[in-house]
Order: C-alpha cells, then sequence, then structure tokens
C-alpha cells in the first residue's frame, strides 16, 4: 500500500500553496534544549537559526585543507559523487561527503550541531543528504528558488516535514559571494509545483534546478508575505534550516568562493520510502538508503550550549 502523499507536487497543471501539516520544532521540552528559548522560537518562527562561529578557525582551517584535496582528488571529480558547474567546469558540489570523508563525518556527528537537530526533530537521527558546495569564485552559478523538502519528498519519498539542513560555512558568506537568502516564516507554506519529474532528472538538477521551482506568481506571493533575510555569516557559522524554507542563492563573480558544507538530519521515523513521483528512487548519494547507520547517541549537550 503506497504511503498516503500529504505533500504533492509536479501533478497538476496549476501551482497551488497549501499549509504545513507537520510541527517545525517536534523537541517539547524547551528547558531541556542545547540552545535557548530565544533561539527556538526564533527558529519556530522564522524557520531558520544562525549560529556565529560556532567551529574555530583552526577546526575550519582543516575543513578547507579536506576541501582542497578533494578539488584534487581525480577519482572523485570522476565519480557521479561530483557536480561541476555548466560551462565552466569548475567543481560546484560533493555528495556523500558523511560516507567518504572521516572529517567530515565526525562533523556531522558533532554535538553542537547534531544535539540541536536531535532536539528539534526529536528522534534518532540520520543524515539523509550530505554535500560540500563550493560556489567557487568567478564561475559559482547559483542555486534557484526552492524548498529542499519538495525535491526530497518527490523524489526521494521523504513523507513528512522532519528533517533539517545545518550548513557550516567554510569560508565568509557574504552578500556578494552568493550567500543563502532565505523567505523567513515560507516554511509554514509548501509550494506544489507543477511540471512532471523526468527520467534521471538528477543528472540535470543539480546543475540547475528548473523543474520543482515554485512558479513567479507563487514566489512573488511568498516574497510578498515573508519578504526576504540575508543568512551572509564569518566561517565557522552554522545556519540550521528547515527543510521546506523557501532559498536560493545568487551566482557568484567575485574573487571569493563561497564554501559550505550541508548536513540533512532526517528523523528516523520519517525514513524515505517510495518516490512520491513515477520515477525510481535517486541514487545512494543523493538519499540514504542502504548505507543507512544511526547518529551516535545524544552526547551531554547542556555544558554545550551555543549561540
Ligand atoms: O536535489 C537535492 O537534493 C539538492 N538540490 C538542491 C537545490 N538543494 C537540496 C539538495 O542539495
Ligand atoms: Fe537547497
Amino acid at each position: 500500500m503506497p504511503a498516503k502523499d500529504l505533500y504533492p507536487s509536479r501533478t497538476s497543471a496549476q501551482p497551488v500553496i497549501l499549509d504545513r501539516q507537520d510541527p517545525v520544532i517536534h523537541g517539547t521540552d524547551f528547558s531541556a534544549a542545547p540552545i535557548s528559548e530565544e533561539q527556538l522560537n526564533q527558529y519556530d518562527e522564522k524557520g531558520f537559526l544562525l549560529l556565529p562561529e560556532v567551529f574555530s578557525r583552526a577546526e575550519v582551517s582543516r575543513f578547507l585543507n579536506e576541501l582542497q584535496q578533494m578539488q584534487q582528488n581525480q577519482t572523485l571529480l570522476d565519480s557521479e559523487r561530483a557536480i561541476t558547474e555548466p560551462g565552466s567546469g569548475a567543481l560546484r558540489s560533493v555528495f556523500q561527503i558523511h560516507q567518504y570523508n572521516d572529517l567530515f563525518s565526525q562533523v556531522a556527528a558533532d554535538p553542537r550541531v547534531a544535539d540541536i537537530a536531535r532536539f528539534i526533530l526529536d528522534d534518532d537521527l540520520y543524515i539523509h543528504q550530505s554535500r560540500l558546495n563550493f560556489k567557487p569564485g568567478f564561475n559559482g552559478r547559483e542555486f534557484y528558488w526552492h524548498s529542499d523538502f519538495e525535491t526530497w519528498h518527490v523524489e526521494d519519498g521523504m513523507p513528512r516535514m522532519r528533517a533539517l539542513s545545518a550548513s557550516i560555512l567554510l569560508t565568509d558568506n557574504s552578500d556578494f559571494n552568493g550567500s543563502l537568502m532565505v523567505m523567513p516564516g515560507s516554511h509554514r507554506q509548501y509550494v506544489s509545483c507543477v511540471g512532471e519529474t523526468p527520467e534521471g532528472y538528477y543528472r540535470n538538477s543539480l546543475q540547475q534546478q528548473t523543474v520543482g521551482t515554485p512558479d513567479n506568481h507563487s514566489l512573488a506571493s511568498l516574497h510578498k508575505e515573508f519578504g526576504l533575510e540575508s543568512t551572509a555569516a564569518p566561517a565557522g557559522s552554522v545556519l540550521l534550516f528547515d527543510c521546506n524554507l523557501m532559498h536560493g542563492s545568487n551566482g557568484n563573480i567575485t574573487p571569493m568562493p563561497r564554501s559550505n558544507l550541508f548536513f540533512v538530519y532526517n528523523a528516523v521515523s520519517n525514513r524515505c520510502v517510495a518516490p512520491f513521483c513515477n520515477q525510481p528512487p535517486r541514487p545512494e548519494f543523493l538519499a540514504t538508503r542502504e548505507t543507512f547507520s544511526l547518529l551516535p547517541a545524544r552526547n551531554n549537550a547542556r555544558e554545550r550550549k551555543v549561540g
């Protein structure tokens, strides 16, 4: 019996904006949370939370060293996990970094991030997807407006909105070099997009997403209601954002790369089922299924209040 599709998209000729049917914060005892009540309320209301400079300069420089090694690793560059920018061929993203890189698998489980995700999602967690988005200087292309959940629901079969992304800034993110732009509060509305998912769509969508992105009228109406907010912050900061937050980023023609690590935490109770479209599941490097492993048990988060 296929799972009920609570968030249909790419099923009709007209776009429609649906209400969210899931809580934003699943944890209930805010006094037991690893972050303050004020921070939790901001995340609940806006759909994102920026934690400045959580990781030290020394940690960030180790992460950047890993990034530079990836850029020289021809086997990786030749694999399907590496996505290049259309035109320039510059490295755009590398996926499944939590699986193939010891340092980044530790970062994914770091209590300064994972314990917050665990409270917000109120369940055991696993990494649904991880990636390093390079957004290189001069050639970094845009990531057009989208809700990650729309893709993860339709193409990966993620049933409910019980997942979040942690973006760890490896370089300073500014309004000039393509920092993430968000529509604060848009996570409470789900844009059901038009169009149909083409066969093997991920081979194009990771370079430039065109299907599953909101139409101009829906975007304009979200913008009218929620506005825009910049998430510009220094390297080492962490941006937590809800799976359904409308976001995008501009191209980067400055000499300064905007490179970020992304870990997508999903609740174990929200594991992916069959895709909610007529295509086979996307490959493992985009959506964890076979290589599923629980994140280590909760650390003693009380002493680690961040932010
Ligand atoms: O298709 C995906 O899963 C990826 N695409 C975008 C534009 N954001 C989320 C994710 O990295
Ligand atoms: Fe995204």
